[in-house]
Formats: C-alpha cells, structure tokens, sequence
C-alpha cells in the first residue's frame, strides 16, 4: 500500500522568524518522511489556484498578499494518516486558541492583522492533497 502523502507549506511569517527548520523537526520527530522540499517566492497565478476553496471570502486578498509577502517553503511530507496527523500537529486555524504542544499553539499569536498569521498550511483531505502536490510540485 502506498503511502498517504500531504502538502505543508511554512508561510511567511514561519520563515521570517527563522522556523523551518522547527517545523521540519516537528514533521519528522513525528515519523512522517520529508519526500520533498522546495523554497519559492509564490505568485498571485499560484495562490489562487492552491486557495481557490476561499475565493470571495474577506479575508481572501490579505490572505494572497500575505501569502506573496515572502518566500515559502512547499513540502511534501509522506506516511499512513499523515493528512490528519499533520493537522494535529499544525493546531486549529486561530493561534490563540490552538493547543499548547502545537505549531500554531506554541509559535504563534494574534498580530491584529485582517488574515490569521499562523505559521503552516496542511492540506485538509487526500482529494486536497493530491491537487495541491500538483500546484507546488508538477511533476511529481
Ligand atoms: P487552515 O489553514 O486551518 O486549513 P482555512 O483553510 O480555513 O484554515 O483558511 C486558510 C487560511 O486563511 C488560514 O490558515 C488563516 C486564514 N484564515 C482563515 N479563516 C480566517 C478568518 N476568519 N479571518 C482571517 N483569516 C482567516
Ligand atoms: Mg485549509
């Protein structure tokens, strides 16, 4: 049985402060396998492709701004349940409320701003991953 495969992407603010690698850490201490990686300052063409689930919503454009304000990271991280596990991992969406012991709960906060700055994105559903490794890595 091949394994399941998911999409993380450490946004912007993740980078700034310096925690890819904190969040590659994460990632692996768990088990799951980094199957690929790649840095990249992401465009509007591929923003709206990976969000298009949030077109039309308020907090659609700061979310692309914010998104295009600085390099990515895009990886793949692979291994059984790893979609739902990874999400675990990451918290809920809202860093003041996500749980202590997580990527959100333990490194993020609200910064006031109109789109939640919450260090990763993790794709919520296989049917997501897959088009989403598609977005970030075409060829694989
Ligand atoms: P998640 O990243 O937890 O899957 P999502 O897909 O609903 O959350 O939204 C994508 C991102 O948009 C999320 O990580 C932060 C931002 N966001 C979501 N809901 C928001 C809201 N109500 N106000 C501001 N930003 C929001
Ligand atoms: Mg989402």
């Amino acid at each position: 049985m091949s394994s399941e495969k998911t999409l993380i992407l450490v946004k912007p603010d993740g980078v700034a402060r310096g925690l890819v690698g904190e969040v590659i850490s994460r990632i692996e201490a768990k088990g799951y396998a980094i199957d690929a990686l790649r840095m990249l300052q992401a465009d509007r063409a591929i923003l709206e492709k990976h969000y298009a689930e949030h077109i039309g919503k308020p907090f659609y454009e700061p979310l692309v701004e914010f998104m295009m304000s600085g390099p990515i990271v895009a990886i793949v991280a692979s291994g059984n349940r790893v979609i739902e596990g990874f999400r675990s991992l990451a918290g809920v969406t809202d860093p003041t409320v996500a749980a202590p012991g997580t990527i959100r709960g333990d490194l993020a906060r609200d910064q006031g701003t109109k789109v939640v700055q919450n260090i990763v994105h993790g794709s919520d559903s296989i049917e997501s991953a897959t088009r989403e490794i598609e977005i970030f890595f075409p060829s694989k």
